[in-house]
């Protein structure tokens, strides 16, 4: 591990070299993962069973996994999302799960039985980080019941309570949580960074556009980097 008052060179990102006032330190910045899940990139998972094309969600994986060894060994923060909800379902609306049927060819929604077990509830399969990137012990992992990361859980905290102010966006998916948890912690004060190959949408076209849409208005919500400019400014 580095030491932790460390400078790093700002990352070559569009449409501006990121973090905006050149403070890029491992003790104030994080990378977060999110839903790197087997429901959302692994074999009889939600996505999956949805009909999707797997290669798609699954294409981040190993620039994830790149980056996120070299930022562990720099001493950066390193926090895991996974999407689910409780086995009684209480914290699942009624529209996400009447939805969640639709979305299928076989009326099989969130917290039916499927070929992981029961579709992203905590504690099934399905709903654990896929080996390739599991967290280590001491990794903040958050369990969040909606799409965005800060929404009913304790994420603000955690940043807060740890000094953290720069984050490195990676997971899946791009239009969907990525976006969400983006947008929302822009609105928090955060220092947004989107890594364009460490994320992945269920539909090609709505990964390009996600990231495109955060590069409007100067950087309406942050700005966009490969993992390679990363680690380019990383040395
Ligand atoms: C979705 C997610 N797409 N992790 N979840 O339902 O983006």
């Amino acid at each position: 591990m580095s030491t932790t008052s460390t400078t790093f060179p700002t990352v070559q990102a569009d449409p501006y070299a990121w973090p905006y006032d050149g403070n890029f330190k491992p003790e104030n910045t994080a990378l977060i993962v999110i839903d790197m899940q087997i429901d959302f990139c692994g074999v009889g998972g939600y996505v999956d069973k949805m009909g999707y094309d797997l290669s798609l969600t699954r294409a981040p994986i190993e620039p994830i996994k790149k980056l996120m060894g070299t930022m562990r060994k720099l001493g950066f923060h390193i926090i895991h999302t996974r999407e689910g909800h409780r086995p009684d379902l209480s914290d699942l609306p009624a529209n996400k799960l009447w939805r969640s049927r639709r979305a299928g060819t076989d009326g099989v929604g969130i917290g039916d039985k499927g070929p992981q077990g029961r579709i992203l509830v905590r504690g099934e399969p399905g709903w654990e980080i896929i080996d390739e990137l599991a967290p280590l012990p001491g990794e903040v992992v958050i369990d969040k019941p909606g799409k965005g990361s800060f929404y009913a859980t304790d994420l603000q905290l955690i940043l807060h309570t740890k000094g953290i102010r720069n984050l490195l966006l990676a997971g899946i998916t791009t239009d969907v949580c990525v976006h969400t948890t983006m947008r929302d912690a822009n609105d928090r004060g955060y220092e947004c960074l989107l890594l364009s190959d460490c994320t992945g949408a269920t539909d090609p076209g709505n990964h390009a556009a996600a990231l495109h849409m955060v590069k409007m208005q100067g950087g309406v919500f942050g700005s966009v980097a490969s993992s390679e400019a990363v680690l380019k400014a990383l040395g």
